[in-house]
Formats: structure tokens, sequence, C-alpha cells
């Protein structure tokens, strides 16, 4: 059996680690031709399907999402990042894993820790397009305490098993017109690759207020995490990107409170969370060579590392939106939260 640090850093089943994950392709086949089934529009790369509860996804990332509710069997220890794509996922991921394991890779050890070597998204793997993809279903018994995990998928389709064990979940939300900015550079590249025209910033936003932007539409998603924080405080924590800028010392201190590792008072422990903040950074991330020369794998094919960094900051989006769509943006988000209590 490998041991409990093999499996943290950068974890891999067993199963995976000897090359034979258990594969269930008629499962996977099943999910496939129901998605082919459902409703489909136009999305910003390929096709996406609308699911019944009302949420939009391209066929891969369905499928793995109908394969994570029926496989993945949560434990309490469980920690799971929850974020619409684009709204801050890799950093979050990021700051979770120098947390949680700040003990076993020491964060004043810049050099040696494991981001040198694999990105944030090979620490914390998304359910539903890397470990529950491409027929696999994955034995994940064997992973220490805690595992963490990450998904795109909205509250109300979350595997089931999470609520129930009453994992951790935390929750990162960004502002709706600079998510759907570093959609369309993001989404652009992926066109260019494939050949196809790039879409205009004006083309993307009305993708993205239909809600045919991945795991769309942005106002639901958001919602229902926001609604799931104040009905669970205990269990789901709420962040905002923008907030996480302003002062990301404080949001790293909440984090390890909410987990259960909290960091004490004093100067010490001050110096561990400004060493994460540091580490965890866009400008000491979206440098090393992990970040430059490696990849991810997921359902999509192996991304390369530096396409989950650009600018990394607040208000982009006006360099892009006309003050129009920015309105549109803005009314829709007023209508939404309209008595939630929440603004973004
Ligand atoms: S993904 O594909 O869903 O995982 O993308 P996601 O990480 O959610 O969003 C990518 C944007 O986050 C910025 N980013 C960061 N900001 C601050 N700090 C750090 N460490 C960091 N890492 C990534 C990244 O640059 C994208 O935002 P834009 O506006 O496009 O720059």
């Amino acid at each position: 059996m490998s041991s409990a640090s093999s499996q943290t850093f950068p974890w891999r089943t067993e199963q995976e680690a000897n090359g034979e994950a258990e594969t269930n392709a008629e499962l996977y086949e099943h999910f496939a031709s129901l998605v082919a089934s459902l409703p489909s529009s136009k999305g910003m790369l390929n096709p996406v399907y609308r699911h019944d509860q009302g949420w939009h996804a391209p066929m891969d990332m369905m499928v793995g999402a109908m394969v994570a509710d029926a496989c993945f069997t949560a434990r309490p220890s469980d920690i799971i990042v929850a974020t619409l794509p684009k709204s801050g996922t890799t950093w979050i991921k990021s700051l979770l894993y120098a947390t949680v394991h700040r003990e076993e890779h020491p964060v004043d050890d810049a050099d040696g820790h494991p981001f040198n070597s694999v990105g944030p998204h090979e620490c914390i793997k998304f359910l539903e397009y890397q470990i529950y993809s491409g027929g696999k279903i994955p034995d994940l018994d064997k992973l220490p305490d805690p595992r963490l995990f990450a998904t795109h998928v909205p509250f109300v389709a979350l595997p089931r098993t999470i609520m129930t064990a009453s994992c951790k979940i935390v929750y990162v939300c960004r502002d709706p017109k600079d998510t759907v900015i570093s959609w369309w550079h993001f989404i652009n590249k992926f066109r260019a690759r494939a050949g196809m025209d790039p879409l205009s910033a004006e083309s993307a936003a009305e993708l993205f207020c239909d809600g045919m932007s991945g795991f769309g539409p942005y106002w639901d998603h958001v919602l229902g995490y926001w609604r799931a924080y104040l009905a669970h405080p205990e269990q789901v924590l709420f962040f905002r990107y923008e907030e996480m800028q302003r002062d990301p010392a404080a949001h790293v201190r909440r984090l390890a409170e909410f987990v259960g590792l909290p960091f004490g008072a004093g100067r010490e422990e001050d110096a561990v969370v400004d060493a994460i903040v540091s580490l965890c950074s866009f400008k000491h991330m979206s440098g090393l060579k992990a970040t430059k020369g490696g990849m991810t794998d997921t359902s999509s094919g192996a991304l390369e590392n530096n396409s989950f960094f650009r600018r990394g900051m607040v208000g982009d989006w006006a360099n892009h939106l006309t003050p129009e769509t920015a309105r549109r943006i803005d009314g829709i988000t007023k209508a939404k939260f309209k008595g939630s209590g929440l603004s973004v």
C-alpha cells in the first residue's frame, strides 16, 4: 500500500498508481444517453445541455457530475471546494491545500513545496471532470483524511452524500462581469485551437446572461450556495474573490478555522498565514515552473496549467465590456439577488 504522503502529494489512488483504475463504461454510456436526450443549446465552445434541475453544462461534465452523484461516497471529514468556473477556483484550491497540509509541507520552504511540481488542480481534483471521467470509477477509500475535492456543480447537483455526511463546503463567488470576461479569454484559446472564430466579449456576455455558460445560470449557482450558507453556516463557508483580494490573510485564518485547523495568535502564526498568502499569490503561482510548463488532465483533455492564470485582478471587465452590457449584467444581478441579503 502506498504511504499517506504519496497519496496526498500529488494524490493518486492505489489503482491509478498501478495503472489499473476500475472502469464502468456502461454507467458512463447510460448517463451519456440520458444527457443526449436533454435540451441543448449553443455554448461558448461546445453545446451545453440543460439538466432537469435547470443548470447547463457540456456533455462530459454533466455525465461526470451524474457519475459522481451515483458513485461518490462522502466522509464527514471531506472538504469540498465549490465554485463556478473563473471565480477563483485555482486560488482557493491553493490556499486550502497549503493550509491543510502546512505541517507536512511547510510553507516557509517555498522551494520544497508540492506547488513546484504540480498545479493546484492536481492537488485538489474536480469530481466531475477529473476523478469521474473517461469511464473511471476510482476507489477513493484509501485516501487519508481529510480528503480534498472540488466541484463546479450547483448546490442542488452536489453528490447527495456530501450534505448527508456533513462535509465542509468552501464556496467562492466573483463579480459576474469579471467572471464572464475571464471565461471569454479562456474559451477563445480553445476556440482558436479548434479552428473556430473568436467569440466577441458581447456574444460571450449574451450567452452568460442567458445561463448558457458552464454550470450556469451564474445567479442560480451563487444563490444556491448562499442559501446553503445561511441555512448551514457550520457546513458552508462563503467567500467573495474581491474580498479575498482586499484581505487575503483574514480569509486564510477564516478558512483554517472553518476546516478545524485554526491558526493561533502571535507573531509566529501570523508569519505562517502570511507565507501561505505569498505562496498562493497570483504573482508567485503564475511564475512557477509547474504553472509555466505543467499540464492538468481533465475530461476535456490535458490543459496547460498556465491557462488558469491570466491577470488575477478585480475590475478587468471595464476593459472589455460596453457600459450597456455591464449595466445589463448588473441589472440581472440586482433583480435576482433582491431580498436574498447577497451582493457581489
Ligand atoms: S477554473 O478554470 O474554474 O479553475 O478557473 P478559476 O481559477 O476559477 O478562475 C481563473 C481566474 O482566477 C485568476 N487566478 C487568481 N487570482 C488571484 N490569485 C491567484 N492565485 C489566482 N490564480 C488564478 C485567474 O487569473 C483568472 O482570472 P482572470 O480575470 O482571467 O485573470
